[in-house]
């Protein structure tokens, strides 16, 4: 899969580093909200070793406010800007549900739709579409207000994969090429920390729908609730879903502590590779 400059294929693991430039982000909110500390943090993430950054302007923890669209396009934008103004090496991918923000954004340069809601409000994917960019369709049930009332499955695995089918259905009907999508379970959207549990446990089940896989696992809430650890301290926990992300053959692993990641993502990949003969190709 071409993601702008940068042609991602084979089994990784590729590493989406995050850049949240939001106020209240559940683990590094007001960190950097402001350009040059955003381009210092995306520079600092491509030096330990990123694929590409995810930049994001709108908490998704449940229960944040909604962020109107021109205060997201005034978070994300300058920083977007500054990264192509600056010849930033890596891809650069916009965390967004909303289609006039990934307009905007994809109008200054952004390479990717990473889209929470799955593409579905209304001409999302007929934009990702027109543009013929590549698009990351997760899986989330509701609001941020309501997600965690929603948490309600009887086969937590095959509901997911069930209903991410329908959402990529539902996108190449608008004209989304199904070669062009990653698909993600949402980890945490949506999810208990059991179901987050369980889907980690059966992503290979999700390969089913013949696309690569982006997994973010990052400092979420079921490491905290297994591991009694609070947000800032969730590091350990986190390479552990990495690596159980790599052995299942997860191509993409989205996460804030790129250099840490990339060293358990190595050896996990290292495992894989030497319990298997041929290796895995991905799906790409
Ligand atoms: N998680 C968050 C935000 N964006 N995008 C994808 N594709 N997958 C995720 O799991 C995901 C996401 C929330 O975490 P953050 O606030 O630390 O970015």
């Amino acid at each position: 899969m071409r993601i702008g400059a940068r042609t991602f294929e084979g089994p990784g693991p590729f590493l989406m580093g995050v850049l949240n430039v939001t106020p209240d982000s559940f683990s590094d909110g007001g960190l950097f909200a402001d350009p040059g500390a955003a381009e210092a943090r995306a520079l600092a993430m491509a030096g330990e070793g990123a694929d590409l950054v995810d930049v994001g302007g709108e908490s998704t923890r449940p229960g944040a406010a909604p962020v109107p669209v021109r205060e997201e396009i005034r978070r994300v934008l300058p920083v977007v800007e500054r990264l192509r103004a600056h010849g930033f090496p890596l891809p650069v991918s916009i965390d967004t549900s909303k289609p006039e923000v990934a307009r905007a954004a994809l109008d200054a340069g952004a390479d990717l739709v990473n889209d929470v809601g799955g593409l579905a409000a209304p001409g999302m994917a007929e934009l990702v579409a027109a543009r013929g960019v590549p698009a990351v369709i997760m899986h989330t049930r509701g609001t941020s207000a309501d997600m965690a009332s929603r948490a309600v499955y009887l086969d937590v695995v095959g509901e997911v994969a069930a209903e991410l089918g329908e959402a990529l259905a539902r996108a190449e009907r608008a004209g989304v090429r199904r070669e062009r999508v990653l698909i993600d379970p949402g980890i945490g959207f949506a999810k208990t920390a059991a179901q987050s549990v369980a889907l980690l446990a059966g992503l290979t089940r999700l390969r089913d729908l013949g696309c690569p896989l982006l997994v973010g696992p990052s400092r979420k809430s079921f490491i905290g609730q297994i591991g009694g650890a609070g947000v800032g301290e969730r590091l350990p926990g986190t390479l552990a879903a990495v690596a159980a992300c790599v052995l299942a053959g997860v191509e993409v692993v989205r996460v804030h502590d790129v250099g840490p990641a990339r060293q358990a993502a190595l050896v996990a990949a290292a495992i894989r590779d030497a319990a298997r003969t041929p290796p895995p190709s991905g799906r790409w």
